[in-house]
């Protein structure tokens, strides 16, 4: 078996790093609500790292309106949501993600955030973690969303390592495709039937060891 170099963890934000997830949730559910739409938590899990307009077209499940109402109901939610961030703090970080990422960083590996949200700003602001990155690639950096591979190959240009060479972290299945579609290899976080295409599948982030991860995916992977 060859041994393939691993220089760069790319990490999704929504899920990965922290709990946000919950919140966009609540938005989601606040406009649905208003709008007499029935969403559930399982709803939920199908929006899961996709953009905002996809987002609500699934939210919307086949019902129709004009542009100028999807473009209030997303003014709407976003509002929602932001209203919460302004709530986040360090303490919404998942357990051992920030030791995770610390441990990642001691060994030399380049750390990136690549998350499709447009708030992707103010959320590494709030739980304080800009000092550990060397580049964030967020909604506004890419056209295509994921399960395009576009965010993260901007994410490992803008760290300056080569495709073959980036493991991406991702709780969502869309997210998961991306990184595979990328040429990346994948830590999927969550359960198998979400991310079990990923070339490992992890619980979460607090009990994950950067030397098992290495040594188990650096078995597998693109030639150099
Ligand atoms: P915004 P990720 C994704 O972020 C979220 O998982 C998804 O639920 C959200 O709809 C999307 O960002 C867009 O976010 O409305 O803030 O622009 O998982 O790629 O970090
Ligand atoms: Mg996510």
């Amino acid at each position: 078996m060859g041994s393939y170099r691993i220089s760069a963890f790319i990490f999704d934000l929504d899920g990965v790093l922290t709990d946000t997830s919950e919140l966009h949730f609540l938005a989601w559910k606040r406009l649905a609500d208003e709008e007499g739409i029935p969403f559930t938590r399982q709803d939920n899990e199908a929006l899961r790292g996709v953009s905002r307009r996809e987002s609500l077209r699934r939210l919307l499940k086949g019902r129709s309106v004009t542009e100028e109402q999807a473009l209030e109901m997303m003014e709407r939610k976003n509002r929602y949501y932001r209203r919460m961030l302004s709530e986040l703090s360090p303490a919404n970080l998942l357990p051992g993600a920030v030791k995770f990422v610390e441990n990642a960083r001691n060994r030399g590996i380049k750390v990136a955030v690549a998350s499709v949200s447009k708030n992707t700003r103010v959320v590494i602001e709030r739980l304080g973690i800009g000092g550990l990155l060397d580049a964030v690639a967020d909604g506004y950096c890419v056209v295509n969303y994921k399960p395009s591979p576009d965010i993260f190959i901007f994410a490992a240009g803008a760290v300056g390592t080569p495709v073959s060479e980036c493991v991406v972290f991702e709780d969502a299945e869309a997210g998961v495709e991306a990184a595979l579609r990328a040429g990346m290899r994948v830590v999927g976080l969550g359960p198998t039937e979400r991310v079990g295409k990923a070339n490992l599948v992890l619980p979460d982030l607090s009990r994950a060891r950067v030397d098992e991860i290495i040594s188990i995916l650096s078995g597998t992977g693109i030639p150099a």
